[in-house]
């Protein structure tokens, strides 16, 4: 008897320690959207730009907390195209893991694209991916 509750805690530790590894990706919920509240699309702005990040349906959780329906913010600037949404995000985005929801940053003069992606406590986008419109804005 002490012999199969002993293989039975063994299972059970097993099992849970599986299901707290669990998957790496985080799911999103219907509705979640990610949006760039200011600047707006095609506005035109000075060199020197506050971005705040707007979030409906989740909330914000710095990196490292695992937190269902919540992710931290990350901002492309003059990307082409958007990262691989199956991996941690790297470098060619900007990370807020400290659960920021706006940031100043110098921008050169010119047209820029700005798009902001949701990720997990590991920088994995959600699945599905929130990921939010791209808008164009001017720096003058
Ligand atoms: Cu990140």
């Amino acid at each position: 008897m002490k012999t199969l509750l002993i293989a039975l805690s063994v299972i059970l530790a097993g099992v849970s320690s599986f299901s707290y590894a669990g998957s790496p990706v985080s799911m999103s919920p219907a509705g979640a959207s990610v949006y760039i509240i200011s600047p707006t699309d095609g506005q035109t702005v000075g060199t020197t730009v506050t971005i705040q990040f707007g979030l409906t349906g989740m909330g914000v959780s710095p990196a490292g907390v695992e937190k269902a329906k919540t992710g931290h913010h990350h901002l492309l600037i003059d990307g082409n195209k958007l990262p691989d949404l199956t991996q941690p995000l790297g470098k060619d985005v900007m990370h807020f893991g400290g659960g920021q929801t706006e940031k100043t940053i110098e921008l050169s003069k010119g047209t820029h694209t700005l798009q902001l992606i949701l990720g997990n406590h590991l920088h994995i986008p959600h699945n599905p991916p929130v990921v939010s419109n791209k808008i164009t804005i001017t720096v003058k």
